[in-house]
Parts: structure tokens; C-alpha cells; sequence
């Protein structure tokens, strides 16, 4: 209780000092509107804060929001997601703008609207590139006292339209950080590999309401949730086609996810990730290791643009946070049960973040900031590690076995034998213990999954307790080898840190929580079984044939220290987190009706000839 009570005093003082402060650096600033015209004579609507000191010239650092750059939501600095008080302290001139076609700018607004090809550039036609390159020259040519460099950046949605304007970049954008960036809305946010994200289903009315439409929480409050039990909220409610009472026709979202479940032109085109080639702007990618929303997208846009750009300056970073938390100073940085340590937001805002943009918009150019390539958080020893590759090259794969008597080794399997569960749509695995109808799941991802151990409809494969600390450094693969009753399931895969039964109450947790046992989840992935060979292209299952079902899970960085065990659970609910999938093949599961949900007898095998494991890349 004490630790509890002393964070309340250190959190208020915390709370008392920043706001002060902040308040401090936003009386240095003068405000000003203006609506900027672009290329097509669309006019965007654009907020610019700029230093009252005009002793020296200062970058433009910008944003650019579908969440309202004005009175509504970050533009008005004291939001939450404005910029540090070190960036504020150090002097930019901040600018936020509305995207084409949100709030207070003209234009229609296209959801991750796709970008040109190089040939479509030579037409009047505009994405977000354009729309960014066009403003920065407006900027340049009508802001005073600037220094000709321009920085962008921006969190989630933001952080997309920051990577989008790196194709084709203007000459004086020096600096971009995309920071949990959604990559493709196919594999970020609403869907995990074509199942869909049901638990986000309120992130679909936040472009429910604009400036005359109802605010989130009218909207709210018409779905009126007569319980704020997600399970039992998503259960009555049946399956995915009843959603439409909740959701408007003008949701969107709504009518695009129902309309396109599978990996369509519609989805492929608003991807970022093809176009991250001729990259100019440095760039500092940020993630958060236990981010529900934006996991792909960070760590993919990082991968690609190395891929694509060797001699770009490209770095990120992967902290101990959930969605967005590195903007937010909670004073302790804490994931369901597990304590990570003391102002780590302010600690990255200050020696990450802050050198990055202050070294390419202030200094110089042309060398390097004092940043390592990768700069990433340990969620097993608590700590930050700096790599030169990510994936570190020293990393090597490693695989691990399913066996008979739910062990997992490496050893290939002998004999010829699977392991059975019934997987019932009516009786899912829940995704959590605490299921609330909220915004969306924030904190699930360091759950205890022992609840779920225990089920008869989860499979548990796990090591023997580790003689020594072992180190996940890169990507997972899973390669199962599965066999279903009916013609299609989901297959979901955890994997869990399981701490000693006699651990006791130590540091890295919040007082009265007991580690004892705990099975700490530190990854989890789901694929949709009918797109295990194309996303684009779905395909049922040959009811009971043994048929390989392959997917990457997100990367992870954590060690599983001595005494601790590894454990894979494989479930084919996950409730609800995602929909449920009938089982029974259907066109479209957005439309399936209720006697299509059917229960199924799975098998996970694990033979010499169909050997299922997960691949790991492990630090020697
Ligand atoms: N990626 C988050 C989101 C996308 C779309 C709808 C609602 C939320 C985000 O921008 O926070």
C-alpha cells in the first residue's frame, strides 16, 4: 500500500509541476489559423504556434490529424497529444492541421487514402504526399522567422499520415517520425491477419462525429450498453450482421469492413507500406511492445524502409507501452499487472525524441544524432537495450516442438499422435478477465492467461523450466499442422511466460499482485484459417485433412529468465477480442447468420511428418 500511496503523491506532483510548466511554454507561443490552399484549390485548415522570441530563426514542426487539429482535440497544445515540454521548451514552430476533408478543411476525406504510383504524379491528382509537400511550401513561403527545415510527426492515424508523406517528400522535410503508424488497416487495428477486431468496435465511431455531429459520448450513449460486461455485451449480441443497429449508415468504417473481408484491392491500395521506396527525411519510428492497435504497422514501416533505403538515417524504438503511451507521462508505466519502471515516457521524450528532431532540424544534417539504430525495451529484464540491426544480426532461429503430454521442446516430435479440443462458438475463450465494453482493449497484452490454461478448448504445450536466462530478440513464425471437423476456424497463438510457482511479490509488479505462477502473455497472434494460403484469395478446410497453417506473429524482445518456462497456448476463440468465426465456411462472415456458427473438433498434430512448433529468433 505504501508504494501505492507514494506514487499517488510523487503522480500529483508530477501532474502540479508539468502543468505548470506547460502552461509556462505555451504563454511563449502566438496562435494563428489559416486555411492553405493545395494544389487542386482544396483549402486546409492549418493552426501554427509560433515562439514569441523571435531572436532566432526555428524548424517547423508539424502534424497532421483526422482528430482535429483545433478547439476538438491535439491541436490545442495542452492536449494530451501535443508536442514534449522539451520540444516546447527548446522552440518550434508548432503546426496542426486538419487532413483533407476532417473538421475544419475542405475536401473529401478518403480513410488511408491511397497513394499515387510515380506516373499518376504528373497529374493534378493529390494524395496525402501531395497535400504535405503543398502545405510545407505554403508554410515556407508565409511563416516568418523559420529555418527553412520542417519536421513531421504524429501517433497512430497521424502517425500514418507522417510515413505518407515521406514518398515523394518536400526538399525541406528533414525529419519524420511516424510513431505507432497504422501500416495497412488490414493488419493494424480493425483485423489481425482477416479476423476481425471486434473489441474495436467503438474506434469505428470515432469518425462517427465531427464538429456538428454527436460527440463520442452521445454516440455513446445511443448504443447504451445495458452492461459494461464486453463478453456478455458482444455475446447477446449474436453474430456481426446485428452490429448494424449500433452503427449509423454513414459509419464508414462499418460499411468498409463489411463490405471487404478479405484482402482486396480496396485494402491493398491504402496500404503505406509498398510505397516506403526513395526516402529521403531521416526517420525515428516509435512502437509500443504491448500496442492492441498499431504493432504491424511500427515495426513494418521500420523493416521496409531499411529494406528499401539502406542510405536513409532510419532508427526506432519499442518501449514497454501500450498504444501511444510514450506521449502520456503516467509517472509508473504499467501494463495490466506488471510495473516497468518510472517515468520512462519522459525519459524517451528527452533522450530519444528530442535529440532526433532537435540534431536534423537544428544542428546539422549531414552527420548522425548520438541514437543507436534500435533502442529497445526488454519487457522480461526490465531494461533498454541499443541494437545495429533489427532484427539483431547475432539473433539466431530457433525452433520449438508441440509434443505429446502438452511439452514443448526441441526436439522434432516422434510417434504419430495429435491433441484434440472442441472449439464451441458459443462458449469462447474470453480474451481477458476483465472484459469491459470500453474504447477499445488497451492493457490485455500482459494479462495472466493462467484462466485460459485451464480450459478444456486451449492447448498448453511447455518447456521444462529454464536452467538459464533466454533472450527473444525478432520474429515468430508459427507452423502448425492442424486438421478441423468443418470447413473453416481460427487459429490463435500466445506465447506465455510462466514465473515460478514461489516467485515472490518483486519489484517489476504492482503491490498485491502475486507473480506466483503467473502466466505472463508477452506475444499473441491470430490468423483467420481461411486465408492461410492468400489473404486475397480465402479457401476452406477439407474437413479432418491435416492441412500446414503458417503465419508470422508481431517481434518481441523479451527474456525468459532461469527458473521461469515457456508455454504455447493454441485456441481457436479469442472473445471478444475478435469476432467469432462460424467454422462453417460462409462467404462472408460479416453477413453469417446464427445457424451457421457450428461446433468443431480440432486437432493439433504433432508427428515426425506433421510436426507443428514455433520458430523464434533467440539471442545467443
Ligand atoms: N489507429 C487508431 C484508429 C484508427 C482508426 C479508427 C480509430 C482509431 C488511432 O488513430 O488511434
Amino acid at each position: 500500500m505504501k508504494h501505492c500511496y507514494k506514487l499517488l503523491v510523487f503522480y500529483t506532483l508530477f501532474l502540479m509541476t508539468t502543468n505548470w510548466a506547460l502552461s509556462q511554454a505555451i504563454n511563449g507561443y502566438d496562435k494563428a489559423a489559416y486555411d492553405i490552399p493545395m494544389r487542386d484549390g482544396v483549402h486546409l485548415h492549418t493552426i501554427v504556434y509560433s515562439p514569441k522570441d523571435l531572436s532566432q530563426p526555428y524548424p517547423i514542426l508539424m502534424q497532421r490529424t483526422p482528430y482535429s487539429a483545433g478547439p476538438y482535440g491535439p491541436g490545442n497544445m495542452k492536449n494530451k497529444l501535443g508536442p514534449s515540454q522539451f520540444l516546447m521548451n527548446d522552440g518550434y514552430i508548432f503546426v496542426y492541421q486538419d487532413v483533407r476533408g476532417r473538421w475544419m478543411s475542405e475536401g473529401s476525406y478518403d480513410n488511408m487514402r491511397p497513394t499515387l504510383s510515380k506516373s499518376e504524379r504528373n497529374s493534378n491528382q493529390i494524395d496525402e504526399s501531395t497535400d504535405t509537400y503543398d502545405t510545407i511550401e505554403w508554410l515556407l513561403a508565409n511563416i516568418k522567422n523559420h529555418n527553412e527545415k520542417v519536421g513531421l510527426w504524429g501517433i497512430s492515424y497521424p502517425g500514418f499520415y507522417s510515413a505518407a508523406a515521406l514518398p515523394f517528400a518536400h526538399p525541406n522535410l528533414k525529419a519524420v517520425s511516424p510513431q505507432a503508424p497504422i501500416g495497412d488497416f488490414y493488419f493494424d487495428d480493425f483485423h489481425h491477419n482477416g479476423a476481425y477486431l471486434l473489441s474495436y468496435w467503438l474506434a469505428t465511431s470515432v469518425f462517427g462525429y465531427q464538429k456538428d455531429g454527436p460527440t463520442q459520448e452521445a454516440w455513446y450513449g445511443m448504443v447504451n450498453p445495458e452492461t459494461n460486461d464486453g463478453y456478455q455485451f458482444f455475446m447477446d449480441m449474436g453474430p456481426l450482421k446485428n452490429a448494424d443497429k449500433w452503427y449509423g449508415e454513414d459509419n464508414f468504417f462499418w460499411q468498409q469492413l463489411k463490405n471487404n473481408p478479405d484482402y482486396n484491392a480496396f485494402w491493398q491500395k491504402r496500404s503505406i507500406i509498398p510505397h516506403l521506396k526513395e526516402v529521403k527525411p531521416a526517420v525515428l519510428t516509435v512502437g509500443g511492445w504491448f500496442d492492441a492497435e498499431d504493432l504491424y504497422g511500427p515495426l513494418t514501416i521500420y523493416k521496409t524502409i531499411e529494406k528499401n533505403n539502406p542510405e536513409t538515417y532510419n532508427t526506432i524504438v519499442m518501449g514497454p507501452w501500450s498504444h501511444g503511451d510514450w506521449s502520456r507521462e503516467p509517472g509508473s508505466q504499467v501494463i495490466s499487472n506488471i510495473y516497468f519502471g518510472d517515468s520512462i515516457s519522459t525519459w524517451y521524450q528527452k533522450n530519444i525524441e528530442r535529440v532526433f528532431f532537435n540534431h536534423f532540424l537544428k544542428e546539422s544534417e549531414n552527420s548522425n544524432p548520438a541514437l543507436p539504430e534500435a533502442y529497445m525495451f526488454d519487457t522480461g529484464k526490465h531494461k533498454w537495450e541499443k541494437f545495429d540491426d533489427w532484427p539483431p544480426k547475432e539473433s539466431q532461429w530457433k525452433s520449438f516442438y508441440f509434443q505429446e503430454k502438452g511439452e514443448l521442446t526441441e526436439v522434432t516430435p516422434e510417434g504419430n499422435r495429435f491433441t484434440t479440443y472442441v472449439s464451441d462458438p458459443s462458449n469462447p475463450v474470453p480474451y481477458s478477465q476483465d472484459i469491459k465494453l470500453n474504447f477499445t482493449p488497451r492493457k490485455y497484452m500482459a494479462d495472466d492467461q493462467r484462466f485460459a490454461a485451464r480450459r478444456p478448448d486451449v492447448l498448453t504445450f511447455t518447456s521444462e523450466v529454464l536452467s538459464q536466462d533466454m533472450t527473444l530478440a525478432g520474429e515468430v513464425m508459427a507452423n502448425l499442422k492442424v486438421a478441423t471437423s468443418q470447413t473453416d476456424a481460427d487459429w490463435v497463438v500466445k506465447i506465455i511466460d510462466i514465473f515460478p510457482g514461489d516467485q515472490p511479490n518483486h519489484a517489476y509488479v504492482l503491490d498485491g499482485v502475486d507473480m506466483g505462477n503467473y502466466h505472463l502473455m508477452v506475444r499473441s497472434e491470430v490468423i483467420r484459417g481461411r486465408y492461410r494460403e492468400s489473404f486475397e484469395f480465402p479457401k476452406p478446410f477439407v474437413p479432418d485433412q491435416i492441412t500446414a497453417v503458417d503465419f508470422r506473429l508481431q517481434d518481441l524482445f523479451h527474456t525468459f529468465k532461469k527458473g521461469h518456462k515457456i508455454q504455447i497456448q493454441i485456441q481457436s476463440t479469442w472473445f471478444p477480442l475478435i469476432d467469432r468465426n462460424p467454422q462453417k465456411y460462409v462467404q462472408n462472415i460479416f453477413e453469417a447468420e446464427e445457424a451457421d456458427f457450428v461446433k468443431a473438433t480440432h486437432r493439433v498434430f504433432h508427428t515426425e511428418k506433421f510436426a507443428s512448433k514455433i520458430e523464434v529468433m533467440v539471442l545467443p
